[in-house]
C-alpha cells in the first residue's frame, strides 16, 4: 500500500506516518519549501527506505496535480495540511482560507479530473466547526456528535466547514471513496508550541530547569527570618489568553489511528473522534501544576486580554459513539495521561 500525506511535518502528519510505516505502507510526505528546517518531527524517518519526502504546496493546483502525476500508484491520500491556529486565523483570514479551505478543494478536483475515483481520501475536519452550537444528552449535558449543526465562528472554522462539505459533494456527485474525521482537540509531545496545552507545559519545564540551574551565587535572593525567599518573579510569568473554555483534549498517536481505519472501511462517512471528556484551561493547569510539583499555579499566570480570541469557542465535547462501533476505535489516554506524556517529554 502507498499513501500520501499532506502536512507531513506537523504533529498529525509525523504520526501517521509513523503507523503507516509500522504498517509496512510506502510513505511520500509533502512539505513546502519553508526558509528554516521543518522536518525536526520526522527526522527519524529520513533513512527508511520506504518514506520519501517531496516538495509541494496545496495552495497551487499544480503542484497538487504534479504530486498525484509523480505518485499515480497510491492508494490513500491523506490532507492533513493547513493553517491549524484558530488565533493566527483571525489575523490571517484570507491565508487560512487558501490553505485550510481552498487547499482540500484542489486536491478533491485534482483526483477527479486525474480520473482517481479509486483512490480513497482523507480530510481533516474539526470540532471547531460546531463554534458555540451544542446539543443536550438526557442528563442536560452539552455534547456534539455528527449530527450537531456547525456553527463555525473563526476563519478557521469557516474554511475547515467550507472543506468538509466540499468532501461530502465530491463524495456524493463523484463518488470518491472521501472520508471526513471530526477531531477534537488532540495533543502529545509532538505538539506545536503555541497551541495552550504545549505553551503550559513547555513553561512549567524551563520554569523547573530555571530553578535548577540558578545557583545561591547568582540567584536573587532575600533571608528573612534565616528563610531564603526565592524571587521567583525574575522568570518572566506564563501568559495566557481565556482560561475558562473547555475542551475535549485526546492524544494524537490515538487518533491518528482512527484516520487509518475511515479509510479501511468499504463505504466512505464523516466521524466524531474524542475522548467524551471535557475540561477547561484551568482543569489543565492544575494538572500540569501538580504533576511537576509546583504549587498554587496563579501566582505564576498572568492573563493576557491580548490572547483572547475575537470569537471564542466555549465548550466542545464529543460524542464517539459512531467511531467506537463502526470503526471499532477508543481513546486509550485521558487527561493525566496526557499530561504525564508532555510533561516527561520536555522534563
Ligand atoms: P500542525 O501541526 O499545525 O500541522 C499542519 C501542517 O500543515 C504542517 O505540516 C504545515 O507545514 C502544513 N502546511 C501548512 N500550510 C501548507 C501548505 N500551504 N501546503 C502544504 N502543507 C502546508 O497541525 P496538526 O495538529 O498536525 O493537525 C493536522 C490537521 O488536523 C490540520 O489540518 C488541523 O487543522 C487538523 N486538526 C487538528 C486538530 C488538533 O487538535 N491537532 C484537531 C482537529 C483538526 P509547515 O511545517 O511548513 O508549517
Ligand atoms: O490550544 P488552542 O490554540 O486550540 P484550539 O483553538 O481549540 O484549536 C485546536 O483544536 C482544534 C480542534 O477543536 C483544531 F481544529 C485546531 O487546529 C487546533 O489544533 O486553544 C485552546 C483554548 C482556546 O479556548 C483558547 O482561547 O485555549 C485558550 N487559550 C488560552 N490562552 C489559549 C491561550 N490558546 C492559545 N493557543 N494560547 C494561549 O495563550
Amino acid at each position: 500500500m502507498k499513501a500520501l500525506i499532506t502536512g507531513i511535518t506537523g504533529q498529525d502528519g509525523s504520526h501517521l506516518a509513523d503507523l503507516l510505516l509500522e504498517k509496512n505502507y510506502e510513505v511520500v510526505g509533502v512539505a513546502r519549501r519553508c526558509s528554516v528546517d521543518t522536518t525536526e518531527r520526522i527526522k527519524h524517518l529520513s533513512s527508511n527506505k520506504n518514506f520519501n519526502l517531496i516538495e509541494g504546496d496545496i495552495t497551487d493546483v499544480s503542484s497538487v496535480i504534479n504530486i498525484f502525476k509523480y505518485n499515480d500508484n497510491v492508494d490513500e491520500v491523506y490532507n492533513l495540511a493547513a493553517q491549524s491556529h484558530v488565533g493566527t486565523s483571525f489575523k490571517q483570514p484570507a491565508l487560512t482560507w487558501d490553505i485550510t479551505g481552498k487547499g482540500c478543494l484542489n486536491i478533491l478536483q485534482s483526483m477527479v479530473d486525474l480520473n482517481m475515483g479509486h483512490v480513497r481520501f482523507y480530510q481533516a475536519s474539526s470540532s471547531e466547526m460546531f463554534g458555540s452550537n451544542y446539543d443536550l444528552d438526557k442528563n442536560g449535558v452539552k455534547y456534539q456528535d455528527e449530527q450537531t449543526k456547525f456553527m463555525p465562528n473563526s476563519p478557521y472554522a469557516i474554511a475547515k466547514t467550507a472543506a468538509h462539505h466540499a468532501v461530502r459533494i465530491y463524495r456524493d456527485a463523484y463518488g470518491l471513496h472521501a472520508s471526513s474525521g471530526i477531531l477534537f482537540n488532540h495533543e502529545g509531545p509532538r505538539r506545536g508550541e503555541n497551541f495552550v496545552t504545549q505553551k503550559i507545559v513547555s513553561w512549567i519545564a524551563n520554569f523547573k530547569k530555571w530553578l535548577s540551574y540558578t545557583t545561591l551565587d547568582n540567584f536573587p535572593i532575600d533571608y528573612t527570618d534565616n528563610h531564603i525567599v526565592i524571587h521567583r518573579e525574575s522568570f518572566p510569568k506564563l501568559r495566557l489568553g481565556n482560561l475558562k473554555a473547555s475542551r475535549d483534549w485526546g492524544y494524537a498517536v490515538d487518533y491518528v489511528k482512527a484516520m487509518w481505519l475511515m479509510l479501511q472501511q468499504d463505504e466512505a462517512d464523516d466521524y466524531v473522534v474524542c475522548t467524551g471528556k471535557s475540561f477547561t484551561i484551568e482543569d489543565f493547569l492544575d494538572e500540569a501544576f501538580n504533576y511537576a510539583g509546583i504549587e498554587e499555579w496563579r501566582k505564576y499566570v498572568v492573563i493576557d486580554k491580548d490572547l483572547y480570541r475575537p470569537c471564542e469557542v466555549d465548550y466542545l465535547r464529543g460524542d464517539n459513539n459512531k467511531a467506537k462501533k463502526v470503526l471499532g476505535w477508543k481513546p486509550e489516554c485521558d487527561l493525566e495521561g496526557l499530561v504525564k506524556l508532555m510533561m516527561d517529554a520536555k522534563l
